[in-house]
């Protein structure tokens, strides 16, 4: 098992649901981490819920969907923090559940902005210093709506389905190098995503998990950690999890 300690640990989307449940992870194996996310004061919650005497933060507050904060926050990061070895690419969301013929336009492209095309840009802006240091590991959160495309799920799915072929083009462009590229592709994960998806309409989010055991953050970040632990010769490309009270993107045992 390889070990993360001191190595630096760049997180997007860390001030909740998964990528908090990864920096935890990270943090308890002795990383450094470097988290990103538009709500700064949720990651000094997070910082300050850690034990601060060892582990070390860079706390980054960034929208990913911004190209030149994504740039500039990467080119300016302090000596210390500039080497990237691993990148979690897990900021995400999805807005709304409607008849792709009746979405909300700004919806499709909050989504797209986000999902696709930040995860974009902190992969151009971080992986030339990979591979100029011959290391690194980058780790894209992807989900079963990439693999499967549900019913009103539409854009939001296909932003997850690009996301599929981004780390499997990233893959074949590094042949050669050392470095290492992962989908971990979860189904249901109880975060704040759909209170998100819902905007704020909690009874309606809440629905979503009802009568199911979910996975929790922590099962995801435990999946992350491993794929980024393996030997330096296994390259894990996909992983999908799923509850076990889930069979497909559609299919969900209910208990009520
Ligand atoms: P949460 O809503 O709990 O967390 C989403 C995170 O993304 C937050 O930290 C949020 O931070 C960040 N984020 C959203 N937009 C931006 C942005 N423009 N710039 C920077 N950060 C942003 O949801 P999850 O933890 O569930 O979602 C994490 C990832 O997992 C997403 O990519 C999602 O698509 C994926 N996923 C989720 C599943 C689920 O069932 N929950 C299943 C499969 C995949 P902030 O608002 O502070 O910027
Ligand atoms: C999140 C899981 O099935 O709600 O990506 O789209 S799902």
């Amino acid at each position: 098992m390889l070990s993360v300690q001191n190595q630096i640990v760049l997180i997007t989307g860390a001030s909740s649901g998964i990528g908090a449940a990864c920096a935890k992870v990270f943090a308890n194996a002795g990383a450094k981490l470097i988290l990103a996310a538009r709500r700064l004061e949720r990651l000094q919650e997070l910082v300050e819920l850690s034990d601060t005497t060892s582990v070390q933060f860079h706390l980054l507050q960034l929208d990913v969907s911004d190209r030149s904060a994504v740039e500039s926050a990467i080119s300016s990061l302090p000596p210390g923090w500039s080497d990237i070895d691993i990148l979690i690419n897990n900021a995400g969301l999805s807005r709304g559940l409607d008849k792709l013929h009746e979405g909300d336009i700004q919806d499709w492209e909050e989504m797209i902005d986000t999902n696709i095309k930040g995860l974009l840009y902190l992969t151009r802006y971080v992986v030339p210093g990979m591979v100029k240091r011959d290391r690194g590991h980058v780790v894209n959160i992807g989900s079963i709506a990439g693999h499967q495309t549900y019913p009103n799920g539409n854009v939001y799915c296909g932003t997850k389905a690009a996301v599929r072929a981004i780390s499997e083009g990233l893959k074949q462009d590094l042949l050669g190098t050392p470095i290492r590229v992962t989908s971990v592709d979860p189904g249901m994960v109880e975060t704040e995503f759909s209170e998100v998806r819902f905007r704020g309409d909690s009874d309606r989010a809440s629905k979503v998990y009802q009568g199911v055991t979910p996975l929790t953050p922590d099962d995801v970040a435990d999946v992350v950690f491993f794929c980024v632990t393996r030997p330096s010769h296994v390259n894990i490309n996909e992983v999908v999890l799923m509850p076990v009270d889930q069979a497909s993107a559609t299919l969900v045992n209910r208990r009520n």
